[in-house]
């Protein structure tokens, strides 16, 4: 199986940093392949970086179909572009938000959200709100710190989050930590030893769910909102962003399923004899 990790932003630390997350997740036979689109914002701290950020992403995912990626993660916290990433790939699109809320969800009853600035607060509101988390979020904390501060050698950053994620715990009641940035991953076990509750990193959760979607035979739906954009001439610069001949997409047999299940005796001779 084959995963595109796609760093929205152009900071090519951080992407090798998501891409060490990304392998020490994969399952053996699962080959990541990160990358970071050549043009486009270096850090993305609000909509309009997210809003750049989209062109660059959407075009990694395309060419992933002519590599014939079996499927994909958007590793920015704020999930930019998840939907149109979608319409243009055949196989499962995962946000690093999305997955990492997903899996706090599984094993706590409430979690909180340690992200970068301020100013992405709203953000990750958003996708609280849209991923139906309101209930299981308790909070979200900032450690009011460029995202790039992760990346610079003896910044404050570390230890922010550390700090932030004690706080989390002691002040929110929360029994899991969602980390907000990609380039978090990798405090990700620190973290969890420190403050002894399971501490989500979505790069992580989401290469595990994209495994788990692939294994199960599943691809992205391609009736609705979400089948392949229409046919169309874009203009300008953008005119390469043109999708002009979408490919058959046949729905996958599930796997495990190759064989129409065999009549109740068949299950009847396999279960075990009662008493
Ligand atoms: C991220 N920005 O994961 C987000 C984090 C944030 O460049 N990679 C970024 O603060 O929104």
């Amino acid at each position: 199986m084959r995963i595109k990790v796609i760093n929205p932003n152009t900071t090519e630390s951080m992407t090798w940093k998501i891409g060490e997350a990304a392998r020490a997740a994969a399952a053996i036979g699962t080959k990541i392949v990160a990358c970071n689109p050549a043009g486009g914002p270096v850090s993305i701290e609000g909509h309009y970086d997210e809003a750049v950020s989209v062109l660059g992403l959407l075009d990694e995912v395309r060419k992933g179909e002519a590599e014939a990626m079996d499927g994909y993660v958007v590793a920015c916290f704020g999930d930019p572009g998840l939907l149109a990433c979608r319409e243009v790939a055949r196989g499962p699109v995962l946000g690093i938000a999305e997955a990492a809320m997903h899996a706090a969800a599984f094993v706590a009853t409430g979690f909180s959200i340690v992200t970068t600035l301020a100013r992405t607060r709203v953000i990750a509101a958003e996708l609280v709100e849209r991923y139906g988390m309101t209930r299981v979020c308790r909070a979200i904390r900032t450690i009011d710190l460029p995202v790039l501060d992760l990346e610079r050698e003896g910044s404050e950053a570390r230890r922010s989050v550390l700090d932030e994620c004690k706080r989390a715990v002691a002040e929110d009641g929360a029994g899991a930590i969602v980390l907000g940035c990609a380039g978090m991953a990798d405090l990700t076990a620190e973290v969890q030893q420190a403050i002894g509750v399971p501490v989500i990193d979505g790069v992580a959760a989401a290469v595990k769910f994209v495994e788990a979607l692939v294994g199960m035979g599943l691809q992205t739906s391609k009736v609705g909102d979400l089948a392949w954009p229409l046919p169309k001439a874009y203009t300008g610069a953008l005119a390469h962003m043109a999708v002009t001949n979408p490919p058959p997409c046949p729905m996958p047999t599930p796997r495990g399923r190759s064989t129409p299940r065999r009549s109740a005796s068949r299950s009847a001779s396999s279960r075990p004899a009662a008493g």
